[in-house]
């Protein structure tokens, strides 16, 4: 099967559901003056999540995290191939932006491709179409993906046959990251998150 066991996906939510929460604690601790060990301690452990990026967007252009600033990022990986999870990650950015309406300029919506050796800019470019042509899709060399990918701490991985199979599938974790015009990370959803609970993130943000 593509896409993620349930344990699995269950285990990545969870996670980053904790990295945020230690990150939360961190501030809380730091914003009152804890004892100077603590705030070493939790310093070590503060999760930021997201990062810089230099990728290549589906006009061959170079595209980095600065570009986006003037607007919130809503950030996913994924890869043109995926049978399921994807098509469904995109529909719901599809399903954002319509009900958005005009704060939709207020967005940049980013799908960037944990599988470089197959979307090159003009396959991602198609792809992304058949849903928004607001979509910035993004791609690059693997090295610049796996930096990225590890900036924001996504799970991949390829299949054990993809040396072999030109149809291989790449397990990955789900999850739309909503990121400020400071590039910062500011909460994250999951394709199960009610898109009007995601516009009303997003509003609420604007
Ligand atoms: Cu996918």
């Amino acid at each position: 099967m593509p896409g993620l066991t349930r344990p699995r996906l269950l285990a990545i939510v969870l996670a980053v559901i904790a990295g945020v929460g230690i990150g939360a604690i961190s501030h809380l601790l730091l914003r009152d003056g804890g004892p100077a060990s603590v705030r070493e301690v939790v310093g070590l452990g503060d999760p930021a999540i997201g990062g810089p990026f230099r990728l290549i967007d589906s006009e061959g252009r170079e595209r980095s995290d600065a570009d986006f600033r003037s607007k919130l990022m809503l950030v996913e990986f994924g890869y043109t191939f995926c049978p399921d999870v994807c098509p469904l990650g995109l529909q719901l950015f599809a399903d954002i932006l319509d009900r958005l309406g005009p704060a939709a300029d207020e967005v940049a919506p980013v799908f960037i491709t944990l599988d470089p050796a197959r979307d090159t800019p003009e396959i991602l470019k198609s792809y992304v179409q058949h849903f928004s042509p607001r979509i910035t899709a993004l791609t690059g060399s693997r090295e610049a993906i796996d930096a990225t990918v590890k900036a924001y701490r996504v799970y991949y991985r390829l299949a054990s046959d993809a040396a072999t199979n030109p149809n291989y599938l790449v397990d990955h974790s789900a999850i739309l990251y909503l990121m400020g015009r400071d590039g910062k990370f500011l909460t994250h959803f999951t394709h199960e998150t009610p898109p009007d609970r995601v516009v009303a993130a997003i509003r609420s943000r604007l």
